[in-house]
């Protein structure tokens, strides 16, 4: 076989080069950051990026190019016309993220419920006064998307005692899930009507862009809260501000947003019923290490011309 040179943007430590080499020792791997990436597109087979770089002019620069894989889950930025109609394989990382941002959403989940907001608040200023707390146990979550990310929330939701309401495509028997709702507007419009906290935990497509706004806000309940770990563009972000400013709702949990790094104006910023964290729901130490060894899963494949996992279906985007 020749030499294959997979073109890895993103810096790696050894272990994880060294994952990567066991699959075959000719594999050439050039690691590279996005700056000085363009000048190894001309000899590179396969690329290893992320699903929010920016891709496509790599991408034209790279005639030899037979395989993308992104580190993320998303792969917005790796979705062009060109990659839609070529035969170049798009695979993902989807599947590792479910531990940290599960525990990512339990721990906004908590904090609201808990009024940790008001005590660190509070804590800076010195200042010791009792806030109104709560319980999650007998609350409702549900969670939009029940993906491997929605299930692992699902689990330890129902842990804390909670009842678990979910929307999903495809009809399943969920071992987490009290009441599982078909994706159409009406039925998310029931379900979103019973819960507590809601939780956004789907794919960026082109039928999930803007799905949340105003009417899903007015069919809330007043008390609850609403989560983002997906895509800040799955949610109309004017209509979420205005929900927040009217108390259509009473709080969220954003880790991601329509514009990243969020802009200093942003009113979201000064809510004081608002958490707010820079995209790091997945990430955790164990992160690169999980993503790498799925890489080197699919690589191996890859090279023995066998069925890969996570491929991407182009036209749909996830
Ligand atoms: C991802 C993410 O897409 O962490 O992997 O947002």
């Amino acid at each position: 076989m020749p030499v294959l040179n997979i073109v890895v943007i993103n810096p790696l430590a050894d272990r994880h080069q060294e994952v990567l080499q066991a699959v075959d020792p000719d594999i050439n791997i050039i690691v590279t950051d996005e700056k000085n990436a363009l000048e190894q597109m001309p000899g590179c087979h396969i690329l290893v990026t992320w699903g929010w770089a920016e891709t496509r002019s790599l991408y034209l620069a790279a005639p030899h190019l037979e395989w993308i894989h992104a580190l993320s889950a998303g792969v917005e930025k790796l979705i062009f016309p060109e990659i839609q109609t070529s035969d170049t394989i798009l695979t993902n990382s989807k599947g590792i993220h479910g531990i940290p941002v599960s525990e990512h959403v339990l721990a906004m989940m908590l904090a609201f419920s808990r009024g940790l907001p008001t005590s660190i608040r509070q804590q800076d200023a010195k200042k010791w006064q009792r806030m109104p707390t709560s319980e999650m146990h007998d609350q409702t979550i549900a969670i939009v998307g029940l993906g491997s990310i929605g299930r692992e929330i699902a689990k330890k939701a129902k842990a804390l005692g909670m009842r678990v309401l979910a929307s999903k495509r495809e009809v399943t028997t969920e071992l987490f899930v009290d009441k599982l709702y078909p994706p159409d507007n009406d039925s998310l419009l029931e379900m979103l009507g019973q819960a507590d906290f809601v939780v956004v935990a789907l794919p960026l497509t082109e039928h999930t862009q803007n799905m949340i706004g105003l009417p899903h806000f007015s069919a809330m309940k007043r008390t609850a809260y609403l989560f983002n770990i997906a895509r800040g563009t799955i949610i109309n972000e004017a209509d979420l501000i205005a929900a927040l400013e009217q108390g259509l709702i009473k709080g969220a949990g954003l880790d991601v947003f329509v514009t990243e790094p969020l802009p200093e104006d942003n009113p979201l910023w000064n809510m004081p019923n608002v958490i707010i964290t820079p995209h790091v729901a997945a990430l955790s130490p164990a992160y690169l290490d999980r993503a790498i060894k799925l890489c080197a899963d699919n690589l191996t494949r890859f090279v023995q011309g066998r069925d890969m996992i996570n491929i991407v279906d182009k036209v749909k985007g996830y």
